[in-house]
């Protein structure tokens, strides 16, 4: 059985960038209900009882057909959330450093650009998605976004850092303006913590 991780900070320790309403539906509702419907999707199936969530998601296409598209949605919900919480810190470093950013300047050009084009995906990702920086199989860093609940980790790719841009992970606060959220979003991102992910 799949569990809601509890949260390292409170729903109102991003404000004013996410606001704790935001917070509190996205996590205790939205996210709850990936949860549960994972669950209710891996019910009857006792073989797979033993995987972890990203061992289920990398094995997309050995799944059995009829739960295919539940473990697919919601186990993806899983675990695109839980990836995207732990990212999130007010008080985080700002830029990245060490290996990271050597790595960042040399795909992108430097940082500055690396956020436009990260942006751009986020902003052109149609309906509701995920952005990414990716480590790919060559071990290279990739901008990306994925429709729904589709995660890189089904291609093969190491997330090193996600956006979620459906309209509930913003509408509140922002109503229709995606990029304002894009743009207030980067003050809450713990560089520190995607240094780490980028290291292991
Ligand atoms: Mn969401």
């Amino acid at each position: 059985m799949f569990k809601l991780p509890e949260l390292t900070y409170a729903y109102d320790a991003l404000e004013p960038y996410i606001d704790a309403r935001t917070m509190e539906t996205h996590h205790s509702k939205h996210h709850q209900a990936y949860v549960n419907n994972l669950n209710a999707a891996l019910e009857n199936l006792k073989e797979l009882s033993t995987r972890s969530i990203e061992e289920l998601l990398e094995d997309l296409n050995n799944l059995p057909a009829q739960s295919h598209w539940a473990i697919r949605n919601n186990g993806g919900g899983h675990y695109n959330h839980s990836f995207f919480w732990q990212l999130l810190n007010k008080d985080g470093a700002k830029e990245p450093g060490g290996k990271l950013r050597d790595k960042i300047n040399a795909t992108f050009g430097d940082f500055e650009t690396f956020k436009i084009k990260f942006k751009a995906a986020a902003l052109t990702r149609f309906g509701s998605g995920w952005a990414w920086l990716v480590v790919n199989r060559e071990s290279d860093l990739e901008i990306l976004s994925t429709p729904n609940q589709d995660t890189p980790l089904s291609d093969g790719k190491k997330p090193l850092l996600a956006l979620d841009v459906w309209e509930h992970a913003y509408y509140l606060l922002y109503t229709n303006k995606r990029a304002d959220y894009i743009d207030n979003w980067w003050n809450v991102v713990d560089w520190n913590k995607v240094e780490e992910l980028y290291n292991k």
